[in-house]
């Protein structure tokens, strides 16, 4: 066995042991809406080394990589059996992406992969591409992951490499290592951002869509929808209404799309969400809350105005803002605990996981107690001179 190989091996893995030992810690004092912590959860370099490399001296004499991993982003979220799991977007040099899962003890650090990735079985039209995957334990036993189906568009003109459609995949499963792949969701536009409502509503099945126009464009599509579903197994939204819709001069301008599936709460349905606006620097991705009625969770209820977490530039682990794709943050996955707790897990610039800590008390308060978007200056300065003269009083 050649030094150099034996060298490299040690100081690779022992890079890798290091980087999952790290111990996070909150950023202190914040803004009191939530906590983010010091490095990101997820990273490229949190993928198992046995993944990235052939271990063999025959075959990998000079150990290097034998499979890039870009990536790793955009996680649906389940606390199982008393872990933290996240199903991770992971994406490989080739851009292809696909699904793995980390498991952390405690939800902020220590994230590990299992040893395969998800083997998520393909439907007669075999996907592209499959990414952000939100998980739902849904009442009827089953846990669901719906996911981003992408695929050549079959009528792009020739020459046309972009083109593409959008659709939302469907998976489930009762042990998170097999899984059973359903026909994808069928509705009246492409779709991307499907998520699953935990509960059954009035005996069917509830998804937030997001129709849009065009496998980019969100056009006439005015915002999340909602839908309801008969047959899991064939699933169509025959109908679908907009229940949180985007505004002109707002953080939803250009897009939106649920995060992770709502918490249920005592004061309504808490949900996240991110919202997109367009600037001379391209798309900016931000994420934000809003809240619907406990028995109705297509009306709104409440909305707080803005951005709840956007894009920041922390510390040593370098800057949110910076990435694969700049000036995003992007979620599909939460954890409530047992104790009230909420776990973000959000993606910084589609490169890496983070969490950012909170609680569902401290979150509602935030919907409740954020004024609402007036939609124009004037009225934001109205919101803003009424907490100054309480405050000078
Ligand atoms: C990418 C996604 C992106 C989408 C729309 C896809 O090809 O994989 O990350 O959200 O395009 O831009
Ligand atoms: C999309 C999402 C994400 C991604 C974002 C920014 O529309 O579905 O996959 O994080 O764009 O590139």
């Amino acid at each position: 066995m050649s030094n150099l190989f034996q060298q490299r091996k040690e100081s690779v893995i022992a890079e890798y042991e290091q980087l999952v030992a790290l111990k996070n810690e909150p950023v202190l004092p914040g803004n009191g809406i939530y906590e983010r912590y010091k490095h990101p959860v997820v990273t490229a370099a949190h993928t198992p080394v046995f993944w990235r490399y052939d271990l063999s001296p025959e075959t990998n004499p000079y150990f290097m990589e034998r499979f890039g991993i870009n990536c790793t982003f955009n996680s649906g979220a389940i606390k199982w059996q008393g872990k933290y799991i996240l199903v991770v977007r992971v994406e490989g040099n080739d851009r292809k992406s696909f699904f793995a899962i980390a498991e952390s003890p405690n939800g902020i650090d220590h994230f590990r992969f299992w040893d395969h990735p998800i083997t998520l079985p393909e439907t007669s039209d075999p996907d592209t591409n499959v990414y952000d995957m939100r998980l739902t334990q849904h009442a009827d036993g089953w846990i669901y992951g719906v996911f981003c189906s992408e695929r050549k568009d079959p009528n792009a003109p020739a020459g046309d490499l972009s083109a593409a459609t959008a659709a939302a995949g469907i998976a489930r499963t009762k042990d998170l290592i097999n899984w059973e792949r359903l026909p994808d969701l069928k509705s009246k536009s492409q779709q991307r951002n499907v998520v699953l409502h935990p509960e059954f509503v009035n005996g069917n099945y509830a998804f937030y869509t997001r129709p849009q126009d065009g496998f980019i464009d969100t056009g006439s599509g005015g915002g999340i929808g909602w839908g309801l579903v008969d047959d899991i197994t064939h699933a169509e939204v025959k109908d679908e209404k907009i229940i949180n819709f985007r505004h002109y001069h707002t953080i939803t301008e250009v897009k939106n799309g649920e995060g992770p599936h709502p918490i249920k709460t005592s004061k309504g349905w808490l949900h996240l969400a991110h919202g997109v606006r367009n600037t001379a620097a391209g798309l900016r991705y931000v994420l934000y809350l809003y809240m619907t009625d406990l028995q109705d969770p297509a009306t709104l209820i409440a909305e707080p105005a803005g951005h709840f977490i956007a894009p920041q530039g922390t510390g040593i682990d370098g800057s949110e803002r910076v990435g694969d794709v700049s000036n995003v943050v992007f979620s599909n996955g939460w954890i409530a605990d047992d104790d009230g707790k909420v776990y973000i897990y959000y993606a910084s610039s589609d490169t890496r996981m983070h969490v950012a800590v909170s609680s569902i008390d401290r979150l509602v308060d935030y919907c409740f107690n954020t004024a609402p978007d007036g939609y124009r200056s004037a009225t934001s300065m109205q919101t803003l001179n009424k907490l100054i003269n309480k405050n000078l009083k």
